[in-house]
């Protein structure tokens, strides 16, 4: 019962994270198309490594969801061992950023 709880909450809890997620990028400005750093090689928050960080990459993230030792475990650098809202977050700071290779 507990264990039921617990996944109904944490599914609950990872729906309104995407949902946030996706209104914030739908105010953010797209002034950019480009990596902030023309030194930049790695675009965090690029868990499919198409060099964009979309919705996509929320999918894989989501997929990952509080899971250990993923890929998608990006912040803190190099990863805290879990894959939760510090993750959404750096995703969320290069949303729609797209690198020029
Ligand atoms: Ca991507």
């Amino acid at each position: 019962m507990q264990t039921s709880e617990n996944t109904k909450t944490t599914i609950v809890s990872t729906i309104l994270l995407l949902i946030f997620f996706l209104a914030m990028g739908s105010f953010l400005d797209t002034q950019s198309s480009h990596a902030m750093f023309e030194n930049e090689p790695i675009l965090e928050g690029d868990l499919n490594n198409d060099n964009t960080v979309d919705i996509k990459d929320v999918m894989i993230l989501s997929e990952s969801w509080l899971d250990e030792n993923s890929a998608a475990d990006i912040c803190p650098t190099p990863g805290d061992g879990i894959v939760n809202y510090l993750d959404f977050s750096k995703m969320q700071s290069n949303w729609l950023v797209t690198l020029d290779v």
